[in-house]
């Protein structure tokens, strides 16, 4: 078997099991609007109630293969300059360098920094009717500052353990900040779907600790109201980046390949990684783990 070669990069550190009943969910939601053009006065209003907002059918199955043939050209090595990509733990030791697209993919984790790289991808994430939706959100022009894919492979497709977006992002703590995830394949509560509890962007930041990755305490998350947001493909979740969420693991065979974008508003100024972790962590400020 080869070595992993040297420029090779794996997500935040191990793997590491976790309580089976950390995702579990109280319902599924059911409450989304059908596609951008419907989204409602009523809608901007329950996602500033609830932090989320459900768009099914936001994409055509077009754009959503189109994004997902982005994806795969990515990944071929063929794409001069992109080195976004972020192995999960179960590739080590394997080629996967020499490993076909279709194949290769079976081991990525996450691509970061990729929507400059590739039209489809560029177009999915500046779409004008999911700018105007967020504009609607923000109440200023959005500018998006971060695009991540995350592939979650079947059975090796690891957690995301719980958080809040705005524990990553050097920004003010009232700016608006929206993530979109966009599922490119049916996203299900077996394979890895988002869990979100909602209202909790109301409740402000709450601190981050190291553990499986930078997250909320397992023992610090709540657990009234767990939804479960299962996404045909081209369905996408907007949500606020202080709403809790998180992904399980997928144990099931099938692929549940995403891509999130995120917007602040475009007038909204940088803060300080100091200032961030003044407010999110780091290890526990006044509380423990
Ligand atoms: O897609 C996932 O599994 C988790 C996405 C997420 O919450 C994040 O990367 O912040």
């Amino acid at each position: 078997m080869a070595a992993p070669t040297a420029e090779r990069i794996y997500d935040y550190g191990e793997v590491a099991p976790y309580a089976p009943d950390l995702y579990h969910y109280d319902q599924i939601a059911t409450d989304g609007v059908n596609g951008f053009e419907n989204i409602t006065d009523a809608a901007i209003a329950r996602f500033d109630q609830q932090g989320y907002l459900v768009v099914n059918n936001a994409f055509t199955l077009d754009e959503t293969h189109a994004a997902l043939d982005g994806l795969l050209h990515l990944i071929s090595g063929q794409v001069d300059g992109f080195k976004g990509v972020m192995y999960e733990h179960a590739a080590a030791g394997l080629p996967v360098e020499e490993m076909a697209p279709e194949q290769k993919q079976d081991y990525v984790r996450k691509f970061m920094w990729f929507e400059k790289y590739d039209e489809r991808l560029h177009r999915m994430a500046h779409h004008p009717r999911l700018l105007a939706a967020l504009e609607r959100i923000i109440g200023d022009t959005p500018f998006l500052f971060q695009d991540m894919a995350l592939l979650k492979p079947p059975h090796i497709g690891r957690e995301k353990p719980w958080h809040q977006d705005h524990a990553y992002f050097e920004l003010p703590l009232n700016a608006r900040v929206v993530g979109c995830w966009i599922a490119l394949d049916e996203a299900t509560t077996e394979n890895g779907c988002m869990i979100v509890i909602p209202a909790t962007h109301r409740q402000g930041p709450v601190v981050h600790f190291k553990r499986r990755d930078w997250q909320i305490c397992d023992t610090h998350v709540q657990n009234q109201g767990v939804t479960a947001i299962p996404l045909k493909p081209g369905g996408c979740l907007l949500f606020s980046s202080l709403i809790h969420h998180g992904t399980p693991t997928n144990n099931s065979g099938l692929r549940r390949r995403a891509v999130q974008f995120h917007y602040r508003p475009a007038s909204a100024p940088k803060t300080s990684v100091e200032e961030r972790l003044a407010i999110f962590g780091e290890e526990g400020k006044d509380v423990t783990c």
